[in-house]
C-alpha cells in the first residue's frame, strides 16, 4: 500500500489534468523508441521505424502513444490500488506481448522528460519528485504478474 501526501495527490492530479495525452503520449513513446531502439522489437507489426523521422511520424506509435496515456489515466483515477488496476494489464505484457519489464522505466523516464519539458518552470523538484514516485509504483505493478 502506498501512502500519498496530499501534495503528491494534488500534483498528479494537476499534471495530468493540464496534459493533452495526444502530444505527450505520442512523444513519450517515440522518445522512447529511438532513445532505446531494442524496445522497437516489440512493435514489429508498427510498420516503418527506420530512423527518428520516421517514428514520429508513425501514426500507429501516436495511437499507441496516447493508448498508453490513457492507461496511465487508470492509475491517476485509482491511486489508492493501482496495483489492483493493473492486474490484468501486467498479466497482458507479461504473458502476451512477453515485453521485458525494464522496459517500464524506459517509458516512465521518456515521458518524464517530456512532461518537463512541457511544463518548464512549473516542473519544480517536488513536482518531478511526485510525478516519479507516481510512475515507479505504475512501473511496479505493470511488473507486478511476471514470474
Ligand atoms: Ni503497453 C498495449 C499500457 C508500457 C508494449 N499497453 C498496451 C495497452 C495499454 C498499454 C493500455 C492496450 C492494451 C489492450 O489492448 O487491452 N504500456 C501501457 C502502460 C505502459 C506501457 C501504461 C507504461 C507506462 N508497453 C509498454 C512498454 C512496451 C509496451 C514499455 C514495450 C517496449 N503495449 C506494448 C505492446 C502493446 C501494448 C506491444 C500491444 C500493441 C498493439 O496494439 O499491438
Amino acid at each position: 500500500m502506498v501512502e500519498w501526501t496530499d501534495f503528491e495527490r494534488a500534483t498528479i492530479a494537476d499534471i495530468f489534468s493540464k496534459m493533452n495525452y495526444e502530444t505527450v503520449g505520442p512523444a513519450a513513446l517515440s522518445r522512447c523508441l529511438v532513445v532505446y531502439p531494442w524496445t522497437q522489437r516489440y512493435f514489429g507489426n508498427f510498420g516503418n521505424l527506420y530512423n527518428a523521422a520516421a517514428i514520429m511520424g508513425n501514426p500507429m506509435v501516436a495511437k499507441h502513444g496516447t493508448t498508453i496515456l490513457h492507461g496511465l489515466d487508470r492509475a491517476v483515477k485509482n491511486m489508492d490500488d493501482i496495483k489492483g488496476t493493473y492486474t490484468e494489464l501486467s498479466v497482458l505484457h507479461s504473458e502476451k506481448l512477453h515485453v521485458d519489464p525494464d522496459n517500464f522505466k524506459l517509458l516512465a523516464d521518456c515521458l518524464t522528460v517530456v512532461v518537463a519539458s512541457q511544463f518548464g518552470k512549473a516542473f519544480t523538484g517536488e513536482v518531478q519528485a511526485a510525478f516519479q514516485k507516481f510512475l515507479s509504483v505504475v512501473v511496479s505493478s505493470l511488473g507486478r504478474q511476471y514470474h
